[in-house]
């Protein structure tokens, strides 16, 4: 996957032109090819972690002057020998620099091959280096906060004290298999049932987290849906808080979905406005109505918004009743506050829905607390591991169904077998922290990572 041998060398910064770019060395060899093409300090003869002033030039040209920061092997990212070279940020002088850095022995990184390395070298492990991904793309406060949680070792700590304990009573069993004549028990039963109901209750808080682990690394996907007129536009308007979306009494004026991001406590939720539903009148309308279904759909809550005013509880209700999808939470808003009568204003008491005036911003922040709450149940304190990974899950999900083997095997089935449920539910734990890896796994996580990372 990759040859430590060999030294690699990426911009670490973002391609484009910039005040600066940093390029980075990470090999054995990171120095000497950093030190050939420097002119100032002989590298090779610095300490760790000490910044240099110099020149990188091609024989006789000056390419650039630069800075060269040093780390020696272990005390750097991915523990070998690191040199980043700060240079002017100018496209050209970093494509001729890591060109010249190539032709003098180093090569072209792959993508994630520098964390990959810091993997392979002990200095993270693989839910760390997965969370440096997570840090990287992070676009919130609460993304940012579970990715530094997960790089902090959060999430795999509490996993690998529990696969230690699994594993002693793992090698209690074999050790029965040893003595498979003499009926002898070295693994107490109870003890190991306690265990694994320990375990189960731990991988079911987390696998419980990842819907809220997700929502706060993707993003919520909130779709505001109704009929035409009932003030949708206005209302992604009032929550954006900016003139955002057409606005008009005519019917049927938003044909096209649009999306806006708008963060709610450091959680980011992706607004949807959409086309009125009803019988379209003509076939672009009609392709916005199905758009808006579509949206519906793929989204996690639906923001129903209704003409307070005009509506018949009839419709209402036959609204509610087919906008249902399952997964999808609904919150019913009723609009246009401003224009009932006290007469109706009072039977409206009687229904449990949020009563919203749109064009008059009025209990516009009630609704944003109330969106925030459909993702996020419980308080977020910031120190609680959540689940942001799909390959945790799933890894997560199949421990989960290797201990209910082994909780119902316990008692009936022989020792071999038992200690190969066992061994199982080991692998999938060990499948998270990467105590278990395979190149498959590795190549599919760190080709995800950009060059450079
Ligand atoms: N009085 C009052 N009028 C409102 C309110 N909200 C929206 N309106 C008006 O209702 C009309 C329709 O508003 P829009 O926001 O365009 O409605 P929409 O649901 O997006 O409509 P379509 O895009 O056609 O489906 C406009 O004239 C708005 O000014 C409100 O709270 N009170
Ligand atoms: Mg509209």
């Amino acid at each position: 996957m990759t040859n430590t041998e060999e030294t690699i060398v990426a911009l670490a910064t973002p391609a484009g032109v910039g005040a600066i770019g940093v390029i980075r060395l990470s090999g054995p060899d990171a120095i000497k090819i950093a030190d050939s093409v420097f002119k100032g300090k002989d590298l090779t003869k610095q300490q760790s972690h000490t910044i240099h002033f110099g020149n990188i030039v091609d024989g006789d040209v000056i390419l650039d002057e630069v800075l060269a920061s040093l780390f020696i092997a272990p005390k750097s990212y991915t523990r070998e020998n690191v040199v980043e070279i700060s240079c002017h940020g100018s496209n050209y002088i970093i494509e001729s620099i890591i060109k010249l850095l190539i032709k003098n022995g180093a090569r072209s990184a792959k993508a994630g091959e520098f964390t990959l390395r810091a993997f392979l070298n002990g200095q993270l492990d693989l839910s760390q280096a997965e969370a440096v991904a997570d840090l990287i793309a992070s676009n919130s406060k609460a993304s940012q906060q579970v990715a530094l949680q997960q790089l902090r070792g959060g999430f795999s700590n509490q996993l690998q004290t529990l696969r230690e304990q699994l594993v002693q009573f793992a090698s209690l069993i074999e050790l029965e298999l040893d003595f498979a004549e003499e009926d002898v028990e070295f693994a107490n039963r109870d003890q190991l049932k306690k265990l694994i109901y320990e375990i189960n209750w731990v991988i079911v808080a987390l696998i419980q987290s990842f819907e809220l682990g997700n929502a706060i690394k993707q993003g919520v996907n909130t779709v505001i849906a109704g009929r035409p007129n009932a003030g949708k536009s206005t209302l992604l308007n009032a929550l954006l808080n900016e003139e955002r979306a057409i606005v008009s009494h005519i019917p049927g004026t938003t044909r096209d979905t649009i999306e806006e991001v708008l963060n709610i406590n450091g959680i980011n939720f992706r607004l949807i406005d959409t086309a009125g539903i009803r019988e379209a009148t003509d076939a672009i309308e009609k392709i916005g109505v199905e758009r808006t279904m579509e949206k519906i759909e793929q989204s996690a809550l639906l923001v129903y918004v209704y003409d307070a005013d005009q509506i018949t509880i009839n419709e209402l209700n036959s609204d509610l009743e087919s906008l249902q999808r399952p997964g999808v939470t609904m919150l019913v808003v009723a609009n246009k506050a401003d224009l009932l009568s006290p007469e109706k204003l009072d039977s409206l008491a009687q229904v449990q829905t949020l009563l919203i005036s749109a064009k008059e911003k009025t209990h516009i922040d009630e609704l944003k607390s109330k969106i925030y709450h459909s993702a996020v149940k419980d308080q977020l304190d910031g120190n609680e591991t959540l689940v942001t990974n799909i390959r945790h899950l799933e890894a997560l999900q199949k421990t989960e169904e290797a201990l209910a083997r082994v909780l119902n095997g316990i008692d009936t089935i022989t020792s071999d077998f038992l200690s190969m449920d066992i061994k199982q539910a080991l692998h999938y734990l060990g499948e998270i922290t990467g105590a278990v890896t395979t190149d498959d796994l590795l190549e599919n996580i760190f080709s995800k990572f950009c060059i450079g990372k």
